[in-house]
């Protein structure tokens, strides 16, 4: 199966390995203990690295990621995304539109956009990208300046989006009895696995509690 199909049929847990929220915890030992546990797709999400740095990193990461078989994005840097040959690249609203990432990326490549309403989820239908991310879902502190969606119009976004949707912001554990009629629910996590003291047990026990919500 390739990376797209996988994506949209099977890919429910998405981890995004962010290089400021962890603390200094080593992120290819989350991500081996990730993979251990299930993880269905990967992120790295560096902000503040140099950009050597961040293509060290990320070249370091898809090495573990292709001997798994699971899809490494790049959070924003197409730079990086191309130097390593990652397997696509996550946007926001205010980054490089879709249409320039497709033409520099090629078809074959995972392309996905962040949306933070109804309004920027009917637009995505419109694009060449292949998920969304919908969200901060709940308030979170890995982003607390930004305004929470709530669950009402994760659900409605669901209801509208021809695309796959992974749910993000402030989402762990003992939240996930909130998404009830969230179907089919994805979602994408920060701090709940980076900062989990075993990653590999929350990872297993989020997968198995996604397919019963
Ligand atoms: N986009 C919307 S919320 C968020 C991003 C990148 C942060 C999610 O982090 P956490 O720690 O899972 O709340
Ligand atoms: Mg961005």
């Amino acid at each position: 199966m390739t990376l797209k199909k996988k994506l949209s049929s099977a890919s429910r847990l998405y981890l995004i390995l962010d290089k400021d929220a962890c603390a200094g915890n080593d992120l290819k030992k989350i991500l081996i203990q990730a993979i251990a546990g299930g993880i269905d797709i990967v992120q790295l999400r560096d902000k503040s690295s140099s950009t050597k740095d961040t293509i060290r990193l990320g070249a370091k990461l898809l090495e573990v990621c292709r001997k798994a078989g699971i899809p490494l994005i790049i959070n924003d840097r197409l730079d990086v995304a191309l130097a390593i040959d990652a397997d696509g690249l996550h946007v926001g609203q205010d980054d490089l539109p879709v249409r320039y990432a497709r033409k520099m990326l090629g078809r074959q490549k995972i392309i996905g956009i962040s949306c933070h309403s109804i309004k920027n989820v009917i637009a995505a239908q419109k694009e060449k990208c292949d998920y969304l991310g919908f969200g901060p879902v709940f308030k979170t502190l890995t982003k607390p300046w930004a305004h929470a969606t709530g669950v009402k119009a994760l659900r409605k976004a669901l209801r509208i989006s021809k695309k796959p949707i992974f749910a993000i912001g402030g989402i762990t554990e003992k939240k996930l009895s909130a998404f009830n009629g969230c179907k089919p629910l994805r979602i994408a996590v920060i701090r709940e696995i980076c900062l989990a003291r075993n990653p590999k047990e929350t990872t297993k026990r989020l997968k198995e509690k996604i397919k019963h919500v």
